[in-house]
């Protein structure tokens, strides 16, 4: 791979470190160079904070490198508004770089067209497409400004023959500890876990992050729940003053006099229940474009990890909401065509009206293997590192 590709590789994997702590501000990572030479590093840190091309300038100081006539390799255009920061524009003219290399234009208002800026200055500017990783890391930030939808990953586990559990609802557990570790990692990184009533009724699941060491943020816990059926001793109702909880279900209900005592006593609970109305693309009829916006406009929410059963997750396909798929592929097989499988309730005669996603990496872990899978190309974002 050439230099570029090899300098963007690296940007983008200083970048995701900041998963999970920068959102819903997008990842970005930064590196300065000099013929094949790094001479600084730096990424987005914590939202709020300094912008990457700061951080690898300030890295470059700190060894004493003067960054003068050197080349920036950053996984997003730089900014050339003021926000929380200053634009990275002025800090690059400032520091005399020479040549600037970008994956990925930013799509903000405000904040993109820092490209033009930089090339009207007389540094030479260009978008490059050498490197996936980088192309893709702000992939979900770059969704969210275009759609106001968030970035929705779906999870599962499956036996070798792709059943999510057995015919009598059996799942645990299908994949290893070491494949369950990395879920809850993954938990501790997104903003919300979505699941739908049948999860909640069957396995009365916490869909909360277990087991870490740090968990960068709490993901809101919300489950698509048309009817209302979430019961008031599940786990999630009982534990919903530590973690925050959403229940959505169809709109009339919140109006109706039968439903209006839950409704209280899951209020009551800490339970916030929103409504939404039903649509072409329904779980217990329910929009869930709507659902998904819902969850931006009230908790900024950037990233969803769908955890759910094969009836909602069909849903969500067929309505071509999911972004990301990670799979976990135990080495078992049941071989029973009455087992489940991961998506349900779609009808695809033929095979070209099957959800077509592209591999994006693949890994072993213990015993199973973790494939990640993306609807429109870039990089993964769901299980790196
Ligand atoms: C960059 N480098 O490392 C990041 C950028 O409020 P602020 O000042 O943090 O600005 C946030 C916006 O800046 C964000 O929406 C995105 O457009 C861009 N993020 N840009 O040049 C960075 N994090
Ligand atoms: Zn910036």
């Amino acid at each position: 791979m050439c230099d570029e590709g090899l300098m963007l590789d690296l940007a983008a994997r200083v970048g995701w470190r900041g998963h999970g702590l920068v959102e819903p501000n997008p990842m970005v990572g930064a590196v300065i160079a000099r013929d094949g030479v790094v001479l600084g590093v730096g990424h987005h840190r914590r939202f709020g904070g300094l912008h990457a091309e700061r951080e690898a300038l300030a890295d470059c100081r700190r060894r004493g490198l003067d960054a003068r006539g050197a080349t920036v390799y950053c996984t997003l255009e730089p900014c050339r508004h003021t926000g929380k920061q200053p634009p990275c524009t002025e800090a690059l003219l400032e520091a005399g770089i020479a040549r600037v290399v970008y994956a990925c234009p930013d799509p903000g208002e405000a904040s993109g067209g820092g490209a033009r800026v930089l090339r009207e200055a007389g540094i030479e500017t260009r978008l490059s497409v050498a490197s996936a990783a980088a192309s893709g890391l702000a992939a979900p930030f770059v969704h969210r400004v275009r759609t106001g939808l968030p970035w929705v990953i779906a999870k599962w586990a499956q036996t070798i023959d792709g059943r999510i559990a057995t015919r009598t609802g059996e799942s645990q557990w299908i994949s290893g500890a070491r494949s369950r570790e990395r879920v809850h990692r993954l938990r501790g990184r997104v903003d919300a876990v979505l699941a739908g009533i049948g999860t909640v009724l069957a396995d009365d699941p916490m869909l909360n992050a277990r087991g870490l060491r740090s968990v960068r943020r709490v993901a809101r816990r919300v489950v698509i729940d048309g009817d209302l059926d979430i019961p008031l001793d599940s786990r999630l109702v009982m534990t919903a003053r530590e973690v925050p909880t959403t229940v959505i279900c169809a709109r009339e209900l919140l109006h109706v006099r039968l439903t209006e005592e839950k409704r209280q006593r899951l209020a009551v609970a800490g339970v916030e229940v929103l409504g939404v109305l039903g649509g072409a693309a329904t779980a217990g009829w329910l929009d869930l474009a709507s659902a998904l916006r819902l969850l931006v406009e009230r908790h900024d929410v950037t990233s969803v990890l769908v955890e759910s059963g094969p009836g909602l997750l069909g849903s969500l396909m067929e309505a071509d909401l999911v972004q990301e798929m990670v799979v976990y592929v135990a080495p078992l097989l049941l071989g029973d065509e009455l087992a489940r499988s991961a998506a349900t309730g779609r009808v695809a005669a033929s095979l070209s009206s099957g959800v077509r996603f592209q591999l994006l990496r693949n890994r072993r872990v213990g015993d199973d293997v973790e494939l990640v899978y993306r609807r429109h190309g870039g990089w993964t974002t769901g299980a790196e590192g």
